[in-house]
This record gives C-alpha cells, sequence and structure tokens, in this order.
C-alpha cells in the first residue's frame, strides 16, 4: 500500500492511509510511540525526529493519513481544531482581512473576534451563499476567505468551487473547515480550497474519545511556514490521541454511510412532526440549498438541525427527554447527541449579528438504528407536550 494511494477508493483510503508495517517490528497498526524525546548518535545525527513537539511517528502517520484522505500533499495535525485554526490564522498579518461565513461554530468566532481581532486582524461575516455579495466584500487587504460548508449550526451550504475562483481572484487564499462534511463526504482541495481545516474530535476521530485538529494543504511555501508555526506555538497532539484518530479514520467511510442515512430517516420524520416548526437538513429538498449539495457533497451528512414551537423553554424541555441523544455539546460520534447552539454551542455568538434562534435543536445522529433514533425523538416530542 505504499505506493500511489490516491488511485485508491475512498473506503480503501480510510483503511490504509499513512499506516505502513511499522519498520522496528513489522507492526501492522503504527504503535504508540509514547516519547518526549529521540537519541542521536551525534549532535544533530538521529533518524528523523530529535523531540516530540516537532514531531513524532505516530503524528507523522496520522498526518500523512489526514492528507491522504483530503487529497491532499500535506496535512498537520494539533492538540484541537481551535489550535488548528489558530495556527492558520498566523499567515494573516496584522492590517490584513479576512472574509467569514456568517454561520459559524461559537469558538471560531471568538476566537477571530475576541482574540485575533485584538492583534489587529480585521474580520467581515458576511453571508457566502450569495455570491454577489462575497465578491462585493473583498478589499485590496484581503488575505483568507474562512468558512464552514455545512456550517455550524444553521447547516448553509456555500459553493466551495465558484468561492476558490473568487478569492482567487481576488489575491487571496481560501480555507474551508470541513468538520461536518468530513473527506468522507467532500473534498474542498479538489474543488479549489487552499486549505481544509479539520476538528478531528468530531467525525473523523469518531468515537467522542479524543480531541483533535487538522490543517491540510498543497501549497508547499504555506505547508513549510505552518509546519514551522505548528512547532514555534506548541498545540500538538500526543501519539495516544494521534492513535486514536488513526484506528476511527479506519471506519470513516463505513460510519459516515450509515450518518447520513440516520440524518436522512431522522430529518424526514422531524420534518412531519407537528411540534416542529422547521427543519434544516441538506438531504431535505426543502433545504434552500439541496441542488448545491447534490452537487458538492457525496451525501446530507449526520447532522440536523430544527427549531420548535414554544420558544427556547420547549426546546430545552425536549434535548432533556431524549435517551438516546444524549444532552452535550460536539457532534459526529457514532453515539447520538444533542443540544442547543443559544445557550451552548454559539453561546459566544449571542447579541451578535451571528446569532441563533433559541428554539434551535441541533443533533449529530450517530450511527445506531435510525428506527431507535426517529422512537427516541418521537417519545421526547410527545412527553414534551
Ligand atoms: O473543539 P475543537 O476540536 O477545538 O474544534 C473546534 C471546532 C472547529 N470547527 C467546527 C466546525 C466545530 O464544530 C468545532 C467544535 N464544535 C463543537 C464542539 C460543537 O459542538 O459544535
Amino acid at each position: 500500500m505504499s505506493t500511489n494511494k490516491q488511485a485508491f477508493d475512498f473506503e480503501t483510503l480510510a483503511v490504509h492511509a499513512g499506516v505502513e508495517p511499522d519498520p522496528l517490528t513489522g507492526a501492522v497498526m503504527t504503535p504508540i510511540y509514547q516519547t518526549s524525546t529521540f537519541a542521536q548518535s551525534d549532535v544533530g545525527v538521529h533518524k528523523g525526529y530529535d523531540y516530540a513537539r516537532s514531531g513524532n511517528p505516530t503524528r507523522t502517520a496520522l498526518q500523512n493519513a489526514l492528507a491522504t484522505l483530503e487529497g491532499g500533499r500535506y496535512g498537520l495535525s494539533f492538540s484541537s481544531g481551535m489550535a488548528a485554526i489558530d495556527t492558520l490564522l498566523r499567515l494573516v498579518q496584522p492590517g490584513e482581512h479576512v472574509l467569514v461565513g456568517n454561520d459559524v461554530y461559537g469558538g471560531t468566532y471568538r476566537l477571530f473576534t475576541k482574540v485575533l481581532a485584538g492583534y489587529g486582524i480585521d474580520f467581515d461575516f458576511i453571508e457566502m451563499s450569495d455570491l454577489a455579495v462575497v465578491e462585493n466584500a473583498f478589499r485590496p487587504k484581503t488575505r483568507l476567505v474562512w468558512l464552514e460548508t455545512p456550517t455550524n449550526p444553521l447547516l448553509k451550504l456555500f459553493d466551495i468551487a465558484a468561492i476558490a475562483d473568487m478569492a482567487h481572484a481576488n489575491g487571496a487564499q481560501f480555507a474551508v473547515d470541513n468538520t461536518f462534511a468530513s473527506p468522507a463526504l467532500q473534498q474542498p482541495l479538489q474543488l479549489g480550497a487552499d486549505f481544509v481545516v479539520h476538528s478531528t474530535t468530531k467525525y473523523i476521530g469518531g468515537h467522542s474519545d479524543v480531541v483533535g485538529g487538522a490543517l491540510i494543504t498543497n501549497d508547499e511555501t504555506a505547508h513549510d511556514r505552518l509546519k514551522f508555526l505548528q512547532n514555534a506555538i506548541g498545540a500538538v497532539p500526543g501519539p495516544q490521541d494521534c492513535f486514536l484518530t488513526l484506528r476511527g479514520i479506519k471506519t470513516l467511510a463505513l460510519r459516515m454511510a450509515q450518518h447520513c442515512r440516520n440524518g436522512l430517516q431522522v430529518a424526514q420524520f422531524l420534518a412531519d412532526h407537528p411540534a416542529v416548526e422547521r427543519v434544516i437538513y441538506p438531504g431535505l429538498e426543502s433545504h434552500p440549498q439541496f441542488d448545491l449539495a447534490r452537487r458538492q457533497m457525496a451525501g446530507p451528512g449526520g447532522m440536523v438541525s430544527f427549531t420548535v414551537h414554544g420558544g427556547e423553554t420547549q426546546a430545552r424541555i425536549i434535548a432533556n427527554k431524549t435517551e438516546l441523544f444524549t444532552l452535550a455539546e460536539s457532534l459526529g460520534g457514532v453515539e447520538s447527541l444533542i443540544e442547543l447552539p443559544a445557550p451552548m454551542t454559539h453561546a459566544s455568538v449571542a447579541d451578535s449579528p451571528l446569532a441563533v434562534p433559541g428554539n434551535l435543536i441541533r443533533i449529530s445522529c450517530g450511527i445506531e438504528s435510525g428506527d431507535d433514533l426517529v422512537k427516541d425523538l418521537a417519545h421526547a416530542l410527545s412527553a414534551a407536550g
């Protein structure tokens, strides 16, 4: 499996990417190299690793796997999704401008507006589903375009290929946070993006047992700088976390297929329920960008958002009544989760133009039986009255 992994289908890549039999022992799975440093036979003479912040073989395997899955040349791993995002934003200099989609993870909004804006970076949050709005938003100092698609938590879709062209025509680079789709459903580098970002905590890890992040690119110059920053800033994952993420990746294709099936079944059930005001799911024809979803994604994913009648009070009651869906932040694991973005994952956007409705419920459909998930929601919706 050492040659030309790009020639394989995604299911095959997910099992094999990055992992080679261990050169020392032949171990089929990359070992957890639990060491902080590496012996040198003379000053500066070593076997490719000197200190584990700079590099570790378990991390190398994960980084190669991530690059392969996204169809990219270079991958870098981080201790969290936020660490990956922060490191990428260090490419932007004070005085430069970043265009951001107007629906993003609350933590991303917080990092941009409450941390990085303080270092002189300008952020504009705009409606990127309207390409005329995007075109008019560029400034001479626009260095980066940043978006999530599907977005967290409103599941808006943005046209990656069209926005990539606009970014490049305006002298900017373009980053896509691909956390909600995962590379199994969407590969932004193939559509023209310069950087793919992940919270590997979510679908890539897939088992709610590890926090991590990733940056993938084909741009050698940018990669060299990001690799330098990864070491200079130091927000690297430990080898155990790399191992868990690598292990999760092996079943990514299988898991995503079941997440998509369950997402569609649950969304269709919710769409017909009288307690539900509106369902947002890229696999429903009622989604405003249903056609784009079909074009851009290999499947609609496992995230479903919906608003309920009765406001936030009723939404809280429903989220407390599910049994299979655990009330918790995060997403993308094998087990189903439910949360209220406004008081939970998106508390940081309260009172901002990105504020989300209080009666919005976000669910992450796991890989359980879709029928059981529907029964659990039916019970919660009727018990809530
Ligand atoms: O939690 P962390 O691994 O640091 O990843 C941050 C992050 C980045 N990008 C997106 C699209 C995300 O959804 C997240 C984290 N999101 C949650 C914890 C959540 O429940 O929405």
